[in-house]
């Protein structure tokens, strides 16, 4: 299946999942402290019967029962050597499914199967041992086993942590081109266990390049309205929706979900209403759940997707919107040791309680973004960046841009962050363009367009607004959206310029009107050379954000500064700002 027919699939009509596996095989006969999938595989024709049943009852993309055989899950039972095995036995049942399927019913609509993909158990670095890589290299494993095995599309399900699903997406990306579907699972405050919210679980991901993205198992589809209607405004994928039979209890030893077919069908329909365009059944739903789910829908049209796409920078945990209209906002720019003998020092010694201190005081002092730039001689740059972004993330919660003109320390850092960074910065530079602008598509990451090129600063704004328009071109031609895109301003100094100011005001209105892309400056250079700077700085500032600036790359510890931003954001009567200016 490619991306594209799964796009028509999920524009033509409501797409009909299938229903539990785990649960009612368990009811058919498979125990608990056996292998699940050797089970299965000895006991081919009860997993058959249930796949028929699913497609009778309406399935239109069936799972393979592949959930856990991933190397590190199939250990628990000594059985990893086998893990070929049984991931080509498992999707040839479900194949074997839809043979049969067609042959009694003659029933020749598109059916497909997804390679099904859930965490492995062990917890990824920093938390846990195993490390990203290793994490990627094990769901490479068993995809390519699954792409092998001929499976349509693949499907992360159960997900609760925001960095393994980013393993996992990259690890299907960098194998293949099948679409990926990615579905976590949320607990009743609306967060998974590893404390994402639905937002930054859908920015993160759709950024990324995940065809789908929604829930399954959780709770019944009673409580998950809430976690639709977030990600419904903030999604331009398709929403998946795939809750158990409402929320299990314990009678007799027994584990009951209380949710009948119709009681589950019609509160399915209001999720549907709501925005999930891809709905099925997780633990406790029978065949019986999904027949009624796929009669109640029947005619239904899918629900419209938002053609705009999320502005937004986020961390594992939070995100922060970025708004063309709302309001300011500020890069902490300490983090960088140009200029800086003590920090130069410190991470000569590989001592990062520096950095650890400026990112804890710029949080503190209201950045809403911090830099992070550690390029120096004397240090490898890599593993310096990838160690202070762990110091950092350690203390902030704020996003990071990732600031290094070197494209390799650029893919180590934005393969871990486990958020939504802002590349800092992409130019019209042959290297910068050819390597940078495909990392920030990979990793769906924001970046920042500087807009001088091989030759160097352009003479004028005619010059400028021709290299901005050669970047936006290269970067929409990979995907790219102008919601991806900061422009940066470019700020030469007054004392050489004098039209220094005008020029970067010129380029900010330009961006912001004529182009609907956001714009950065970084401050300090206009007042290069001049005595009091500050109050250069504070009104040059204050023109900026009048004339549209979204943010600014600066020392969030200058009170003159901020209270400058905040006080402009007051005058132009932006949301909010009042309070914000008060407290
Ligand atoms: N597809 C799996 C998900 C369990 S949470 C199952 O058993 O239905």
């Amino acid at each position: 299946m490619t991306k594209n027919e799964f796009k028509l699939l999920t524009e033509s009509k409501i797409v009909i999942l299938d229903g539990a596996c785990g649960s009612n095989l368990q009811k058919r006969g498979m125990h608990s402290g056996i292998c699940p999938e050797e089970w299965m595989v000895n006991n081919k024709d009860i997993v058959i019967e249930l796949h028929k049943e699913f497609l009778e009852a309406g399935t239109d993309i069936l799972y393979a029962p592949t959930f856990t055989a991933n190397r590190i899950k199939l250990k628990e039972y000594g059985k990893e050597d086998s893990i070929a095995y049984y991931n080509n036995e498992l999707v040839d049942i479900s194949k074997k499914a839809v043979e049969l399927y067609r042959q009694n019913t003659g029933d020749m609509r598109k059916i497909y199967i997804a390679g099904d993909i859930t965490m492995t158990g062990e917890m990824v670095a920093p938390l846990g041992k195993l490390s990203f890589e290793e994490l990627v290299d094990v769901y490479k494993e068993q995809m390519s086993h699954l792409i092998s095995a001929g499976v349509d599309l693949f499907v992360i399900e159960t997900m609760m942590s925001l960095q393994e699903c980013r393993a996992a997406l990259l690890a299907a990306h960098e194998l293949c081109d099948l679409p990926v579907m990615v579905s976590l699972t949320y607990q009743e405050n609306n967060r998974t266990l590893y404390g994402t919210d639905p937002v930054t679980a859908v920015t993160v991901l759709q950024a990324m390049g995940a065809c789908a993205v929604g829930l399954n198992c959780s709770t019944g589809p009673d409580k998950m309205h809430e976690i639709i209607r977030q990600m419904k405004q903030i999604s331009h994928v398709p929403l998946i929706a795939k809750p158990n039979a409402g929320v299990p209890y314990l009678k007799d030893g027994q584990t009951v979900f209380p949710m009948e077919p119709c009681e589950f069908s019609q509160e399915m329909i209001k999720l549907v209403d709501e925005g999930a365009g891809i709905i099925g059944g997780c633990c406790g739903t029978t065949p019986m759940h999904i027949k009624k789910l796929a009669e109640s829908v029947e005619g239904k049209k899918a629900p419209q997707i938002n053609k705009t796409h999320y502005r937004a920078l986020t961390t594992e945990r939070k995100t922060i919107p970025i708004s063309l209209e709302g309001r300011f906002m500020v890069v902490g720019e300490r983090i960088n040791p140009t200029g800086k003998k003590d920090l130069q020092e410190s991470l000569r010694k590989g001592d990062f309680s520096l950095i650890s201190r400026m990112a804890t005081e710029q949080t503190n002092q209201g950045a809403d973004f911090l830099d992070i730039n550690v390029g120096m001689s004397g240090i490898d740059e890599k593993e310096t960046m990838l160690k202070a972004m762990e110091e950092v993330m350690n203390v902030t919660d704020l996003p990071l841009l990732i600031d290094t003109s070197n494209p390799e320390v650029m893919e180590a850092a934005l393969r871990v962050y486990p958020g939504r960074a802002l590349i800092n910065s992409i130019s019209y530079e042959k290297e910068k363009i050819e390597k940078l602008l495909p990392l920030a598509k990979k990793y769906g990451a924001m970046f920042i367009l500087l807009p001088l090129s091989d030759k160097g600063l352009p003479g004028n704004f005619e010059e400028k607004k021709q290299i901005i328009h050669n970047i936006l071109d290269k970067a929409f031609a990979l995907g790219l959206t102008k919601e991806d895109v900061i422009v940066d301003g470019l700020v030469n100094t007054v004392g050489a310029n004098p039209n220094a100011a005008l020029d970067a005001i010129e380029t900010i209105r330009y961006c912001k009107n004529q182009l609907g892309v956001g714009t950065i400056i970084g401050l300090s250079n206009i007042s290069f050379g001049l005595p009091k700077r500050q109050f250069i700085n504070s009104t040059f500032l204050a023109f900026a954000i009048q004339a549209g600036l979204t943010m600014a790359i600066a020392n969030p510890s200058q009170d003159l500064l901020m209270n400058t931003a905040l006080a402009s954001d007051l005058l132009l009567g932006k949301e909010g700002a009042a309070e914000r200016y008060i407290n």
